[in-house]
């Protein structure tokens, strides 16, 4: 795969379940690099625009108020490497985490749809449109590892 990148947030779940460490780590240890990251409480537009696919859904109005809540931020990032958009489904897990792998984040941590932890893009254009709705362009990052032919041939 050739170089991507990914948009993935920990949602607030996640944050009071305490597994911003353990996602970031996941992710580093692949190989892939953390071009961008804050912590945000979205705003109710955000959200909306965020999770417009599924408008029409019952669980739509219950996923914004979750995500929008502030009782804990969303970890929101943005994460580079090749093929990172469909490996960074694979490490996520199944939407379901009862169809998620052991292994994967999902599988290993959560037990409710309602409450997977983490998000992360589906595709090039929903990271393409998921990153510019959540980062300003000066809050990505170009930077390359002194150790990259390490990691990558
Ligand atoms: P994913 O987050 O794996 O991309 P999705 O885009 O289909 O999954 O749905 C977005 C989020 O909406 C998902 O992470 C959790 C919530 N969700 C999806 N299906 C649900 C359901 N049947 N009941 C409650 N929440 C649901
Ligand atoms: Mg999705």
């Amino acid at each position: 795969g050739g170089i991507e990148r990914t948009f993935i947030a920990i949602k607030p779940d996640g944050v009071q379940r305490g597994l911003v460490a353990e996602v970031i780590n996941r992710f580093e240890r692949k190989g892939y690099k953390l071009v961008g990251i804050k912590a945000i409480v979205p705003s109710k537009e955000l959200a909306e625009e965020h999770y417009g696919d599924l408008k029409a859904r019952p669980f739509y109005k219950g996923l914004v108020n979750y995500m929008t809540s502030g009782r804990a931020p969303v970890i929101a990032m943005v994460w580079e490497g090749p093929d990172v958009i469909r490996q960074g489904r694979r490490i996520i897990g199944a939407t379901n985490p009862l169809d998620a792998e052991p292994g994967s984040i999902r599988g290993d941590y959560t037990i409710s749809v309602g409450r997977n932890a983490i998000h992360g893009s589906d595709s090039f254009e929903s990271a393409t449109i998921e990153i510019g709705l959540w980062f300003k362009p000066t809050e990505v990052f170009d930077w390359k590892f002194t150790h990259e032919e390490w990691i990558i041939s």
